[in-house]
Parts: structure tokens; C-alpha cells; sequence
């Protein structure tokens, strides 16, 4: 699989893992418009080759990444300057869709976060399934030293990782997470000591996932998206469709006819 050269970001595949780097570290990354335009396209290329493959999945996992020092540092705010409201609204329901085509893509997206994850860039992370980071990693949610509130998803996706109090707090404040305490907050999985050893990690993990169903992973991650927040009898409703579904996969006989068989199972990813 080939991706086109897109002005503000890397891609790489290596092993069925799509690694995203986005690439303006001379302004941290920061989500431009155009990185916005080039990660809707980018994320369109992998949602098409992964629903027109049937059962081929050339893409198991996929890393978001940043270039340089940091991860990403936020939305533009030098773009920011000539925005009117209306203009704002637009911008952040964009990114809003971005998050959520990360979300959509059958496959799990690991942030692998490498140094600042600030407003945008902690937004972005958190529409991932998983966040790894390195120690050289921060945290934060600073909108409101600069008269904003979150516009990527900070208001909603916060409090479901580090739960309501200490997201009221990062957001009332605009103070950073080192990597250490992100991790113990819970927003951090996992904490590596360089980026090196970040995106090993990162590739490890995926990895695993490839020597899984791709039609159970696609499903678990659709389960779980559907059913966060729900009230438990709502969600447990989704779950039980979702062993429904699963039941009619030829994943499903392979992986149980391979158990009993003694076997590793060969998975036709349907
Ligand atoms: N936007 C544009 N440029 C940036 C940004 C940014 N978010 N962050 C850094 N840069 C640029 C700097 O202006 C600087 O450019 P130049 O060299 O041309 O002066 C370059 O990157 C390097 O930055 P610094 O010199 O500041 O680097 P330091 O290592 O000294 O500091 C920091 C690093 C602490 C990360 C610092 O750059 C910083 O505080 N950046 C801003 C972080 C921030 O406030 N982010 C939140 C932005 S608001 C947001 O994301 C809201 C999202 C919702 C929007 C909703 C739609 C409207």
C-alpha cells in the first residue's frame, strides 16, 4: 500500500503497521489547516483500502506520532488570529471529525507520544485507543490561558480518561502532565524511556494484534466506542449484538476450530 507525499505528514508501513508522523516541527506541529486537510486524507486512504480489502487487512495498527520535540503543540493559534467565530465553529467540528475517523478505522490507533501533547495535540492523542508516551512527554490542556476552551474534543474525552475531577482541574488551570503522573492519572498505558524505545513499544503491541482476528479486533473496537458512557444495561444490549455478529465471522469458526485442533489459527479476516 502506497500513500501519496503530503505536505505536513510522514507515513510509513512496516509489518501492517501505518506509522503517521506529523511533520511541522518547526512549529511544533501545530494543526494547521492544511495538517487537518492532509490527516482527512490520509485517514480517508486507510478507511478505503481497509473496507474495499475484503479480508486482504494490509493494515493492522496504525501510530500517530509528531516530528522533532513535540508531539503536536496545539492548534495553530498564529491561524487562529484571523479566525472569526463562525470560522471557529467550522475548524473545531472539522478535527471533530478527524477524531472521530480515527475512531471509525476498524483497526486500534496508539498515540505515540513523544514530547508536547498541548490542547490539539492532547485532544488528538486522546482520540486514539491507546496513548504511550515517552518520558520526554507532556500533557496539557492550556485553552484557557489564551481565552479559549477545547475545541478538538478536551471537554468530553478528558474526563473519560482521567476521570471528572482531575480533568475540571487540568481544565480550569491549563497545567501540564509530565509523563509520569499522566501515566498515573491514567491517561498514559504505557511510559518508555526514549522515543526509540516509544515506537518499538508501539510496533510491539501492534504486533500482537496482528496475530489476532482482524474481524474480532474491528469488533471489540466498535463495541467499546458504542457503548462508552452508556448507561450498563444500554451498552450490555451492543455487546450481546456484537457476540451475535461475531458468531457469523469465519474468524470466529477458524480461531474456535484451530483451538480444538491443536493449531495457530490462519484468519480470513471476515
Ligand atoms: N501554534 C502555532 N505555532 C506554535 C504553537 C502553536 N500551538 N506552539 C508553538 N508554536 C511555534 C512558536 O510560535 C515558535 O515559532 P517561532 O520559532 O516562529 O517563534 C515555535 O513553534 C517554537 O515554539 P517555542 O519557541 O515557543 O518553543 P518552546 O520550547 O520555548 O515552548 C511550548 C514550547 C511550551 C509548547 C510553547 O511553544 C507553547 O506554549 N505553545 C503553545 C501551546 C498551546 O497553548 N497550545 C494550545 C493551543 S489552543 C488549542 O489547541 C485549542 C484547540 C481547539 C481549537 C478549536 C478551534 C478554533
Amino acid at each position: 500500500m502506497q500513500f501519496p507525499a503530503y505536505a505536513t505528514l510522514l507515513t510509513d508501513i512496516r509489518d501492517t503497521v501505518l506509522t503517521i508522523t506529523v511533520n511541522r516541527p518547526d512549529a511544533l506541529n501545530a494543526l494547521s489547516s492544511r495538517v487537518i486537510e492532509d490527516l482527512e486524507h490520509c485517514l480517508d486512504a486507510v478507511s478505503d483500502v481497509l473496507t474495499n480489502d475484503d479480508g486482504a487487512w494490509p493494515v493492522r495498527g496504525v501510530i500517530i506520532t509528531g516530528a522533532g520535540k513535540a508531539f503536536v503543540a496545539g492548534a495553530d493559534i498564529r491561524e487562529m488570529t484571523a479566525m472569526s467565530p463562525d470560522d471557529a465553529h467550522a475548524y473545531s467540528s472539522r478535527m471533530h471529525q478527524v477524531t472521530l475517523a480515527i475512531e471509525q478505522l476498524p483497526v486500534p490507533v496508539i498515540a505515540a507520544v513523544n514530547g508536547f501533547a498541548l490542547g490539539g495535540g492532547c485532544e488528538l492523542a486522546m482520540a486514539c485507543d491507546v496513548i504511550y508516551a515517552a518520558s520526554t512527554a507532556s500533557f496539557g490542556q492550556p485553552e484557557v490561558s489564551l481565552g479559549l476552551v477545547p475545541g478538538f474534543g478536551g471537554s468530553v474525552r478528558l474526563p473519560q480518561y482521567v476521570g471528572p475531577g482531575l480533568a475540571r482541574e487540568l481544565l480550569f488551570t491549563g497545567r501540564r502532565l509530565d509523563a509520569g503522573e499522566a501515566q498515573r492519572a491514567g491517561l498514559v498505558t504505557a511510559l518508555f524511556d526514549t522515543v526509540d524505545d516509544l515506537l518499538d513499544g508501539a510496533h510491539s503491541t501492534l504486533a500482537l494484534v496482528a496475530r489476532q482476528s482482524p474481524a474480532a479486533v474491528a469488533l471489540v473496537k466498535r463495541t467499546l466506542i458504542a457503548t462508552l458512557g452508556l448507561p450498563t444495561d444500554e451498552g450490555l444490549a451492543i455487546e450481546a449484538e456484537s457476540f451475535r455478529t461475531a458468531f457469523a465471522t469465519e474468524d470466529k469458526a477458524e480461531g474456535t476450530r484451530a483451538f480444538l485442533a491443536k493449531e495457530h489459527p490462519s484468519f480470513p479476516g471476515r
